[in-house]
């Protein structure tokens, strides 16, 4: 896929989330129009760029207003419509739709009669009980808004934006600057290579022998082109949706230590430099360094600086001084998951469900393209609304499974089913249809509310139930938006253990479900894990990397991921689990 067409499907993405605020209507029809020619752009053949507004209005779910505005960003690199409306809705502005409980015609409400345009703003005006006097709000609505503004720590100096808004942005700055001639590497650093759920800034390190002309360039980028913050150290740029880039460019040879300390933590690079100092030596950006004459010591790659330290290499997801470093210097460091260590995926969706995107052959296409050697179809169980399937449907897709089998000797294709758990731990469907499932994901999908203990004991009735082989999205949680329900975290791992369920690590950018702290926990129990996608689009069985990133984080011994097993071990454990 070219960076032109992901500019352009980022750029369509935005369009369709503010057209949705401009016309205060969550099922705008335009948005809808936008959101659906996305989809059947991103699945088209072949160079978009050099198709013509005819040929594009031919691409079934593409209509005219979208073809324009497809013609014009390839001609001008611009969309006007788009601007107009990030003028009228600058980033500030922008963060308040992302408060769960406030809709666009709310939002429209409080600007226009209480002229609110940040986050700060609003919870200004909350405290000054001005919202209860609005048309349609009273004293809950403020209590829940100031609640949910507490709850994402969105307001102030402080506030951080979820890691999946980050990530597309930041590649995509990555890949433009990487395409500069003078560019020997570029990479994104900080928070968000260590893969943190919410980042306050992107740091972006670049190799370069001609710094001034990639600062130039960077400037010139189409997604950097607003102007930077006045005030701002040169490096300080703010492209969309109000998020600060700091460029740092480096020699090559830098390249390492620069990585090393813009990568952080902050608190893994103070202990770095203690080992360092300890030495006789110095640690910086530059380098690591004698201190008396300043020669190097080493530079080049993260690698080399490790080994000067006497330290085994620690993946960039688990340097936040929770005891990586005395576990790397004792060679007691866990084994770091490799997306390719993955054999299969358990948790994909196909276009059976209602939000699943994809049909059942691309999916499987897809999959054996990846060199799987399992895949299990998880589509909702009917109990979901709207989204769900009924057991004829789930009978009718088991029927097609079958036959592909056939045509993929090499792939064992698993009929599974993602189930809802209710409040009390019920499932859906009764147990004999639920036990003649080859895979069943339990995952929470409702009753969010709940107090810790209605919680753990949903799951661990889930986790009883003798269908039940995984755990779906432990928590629920979506970063920033909606906290996940709250559990007895050590109950809950206990209770994977002794009833050999497996626990996700969900590698949806706004999930990241186990979070890293609950894996951590699970050290040492003899949990098993499965690292799944969850796609709901054939491009979503790419997310792997952040699964097995999440894994690293959270210290996750490759061998307790079933799924890394080969088919024949992955088959007798599920076997065996189900026998007992
Ligand atoms: P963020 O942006 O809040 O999500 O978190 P980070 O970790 O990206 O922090 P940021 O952007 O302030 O700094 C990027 C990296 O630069 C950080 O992870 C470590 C390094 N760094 C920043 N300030 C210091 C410092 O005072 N001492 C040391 N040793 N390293 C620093
Ligand atoms: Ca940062
Ligand atoms: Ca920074």
């Amino acid at each position: 896929m070219s960076t032109r067409s992901d500019e352009l499907y980022a750029l369509l993405e935005e369009l369709a989330r503010l057209t949705v605020l401009d016309e205060g209507d969550p099922q705008s029809f335009r948005a809808r129009a936008y959101e659906n020619a996305l989809m059947a752009l991103r699945s088209a053949p072949g160079d978009l760029a050099s198709l013509s507004q005819a040929e594009l209005l031919r691409i079934d779910g593409v209509g005219k207003a979208t073809a324009k505005k497809v013609r014009e960003f390839f001609e001008t690199g611009r969309i006007a419509r788009l601007e107009l409306l990030r003028e009228k809705y600058p980033p500030e502005f922008q963060r308040l739709a992302r408060i769960p409980g406030l809709g666009p015609k709310t939002l429209a409400l409080l600007r226009e009669e209480l002229g609110v345009e940040t986050v700060d703003d609003l919870r200004r005006a909350l405290e000054r009980r001005e919202v209860r006097g609005l048309k349609g709000l009273g004293a809950k609505t403020e209590e829940n808004l100031a609640h949910a503004i507490e709850r994402l720590g969105m307001s102030g100096k402080d506030r951080r934006t979820p890691i999946a808004e980050v990530i597309p942005v930041a590649t995509r700055l990555v890949a433009e600057l990487a395409a500069l001639p003078e560019v020997e590497r570029a990479r994104y650093c900080g928070s968000l290579r260590r893969l943190s759920p919410t980042i306050g800034d992107v740091d972006i390190l670049v190799a370069s022998r001609r710094p001034g002309p990639v600062m130039d360039h960077f400037r010139a980028l189409p997604s950097v082109r607003q102007a930077p913050r006045s005030g701002d150290t040169r490096s300080s740029i703010i492209p969309d949706r109000g998020l600060q880039v700091d460029l740092r460019i480096v020699a090559p040879e830098q390249f390492g230590a620069a990585s090393l300390y813009f990568t952080g933590s902050k608190a893994h690079n103070i202990k770095l430099r203690q080992l360092a100092i300890k030495r006789g030596w110095t640690l910086n950006e530059y380098g690591l360094l004698e201190a008396e004459t300043g020669r190097v010591i080493a530079s080049e790659t993260e690698e080399d600086i490790y080994a000067a330290l006497g330290l085994a290499p620690i993946p960039a997801p688990m340097r936040e001084d929770t005891g990586e470093i005395e576990a790397s210097a004792a060679g007691e460091l866990p084994g770091a998951l490799g997306e390719s260590d993955l054999l299969g995926d358990l948790h994909v969706h196909t276009d059976l469900s209602g939000d699943g995107r994809s049909a059942l052959e691309d999916v499987i296409d897809r999959a054996r393209a990846r060199g799987y050697a399992y895949l299990a179809i998880t589509d909702h169980g009917e109990d979901l609304a709207i989204n769900g399937v009924s057991r004829e449907g789930l009978l009718a897709q088991r029927e097609a499974l079958r036959e592909l089998q056939a045509r993929h000797p090499h792939m064992r294709l698993l009929h599974g089913v993602e189930l809802n758990i209710g409040p009390e731990g019920g499932l859906d469907y009764d147990a004999g249809f639920r036990g003649s499932f080859d895979w069943c994901v339990a995952a929470v999908h409702s009753h969010f509310d709940l107090d810790r203990e209605a919680q753990t004991r949903r799951i661990l009735a889930a986790m009883e139930n003798p269908a039940v082989d995984v755990i779906g999205h432990l928590t629920g949680r979506m970063i920033g938006r909606r906290p996940g329900i709250d559990l007895d975290v050590d109950a809950v791992l206990r209770g994977a253990a002794s009833t050999g369920t497996a626990i996700e690590i969900n590698s949806a950018l706004p999930r990241l479900d186990a979070a890293w702290e609950v894996l951590r926990k699970a050290r040492g129990l003899g949990v098993t894990f499965v690292v799944s996608t969850d796609a709901h689009h054939v491009d979503q069985l790419d997310r792997t990397r952040w699964g097995a990133m999440q894994a690293q984080r959270g210290w996750v011994e490759p061998g307790s991921v079933a799924n890394t097993w080969p088919a024949e071990r992955f088959g007798q454990w599920l076997a065996e689990r189900r026998r007992s």
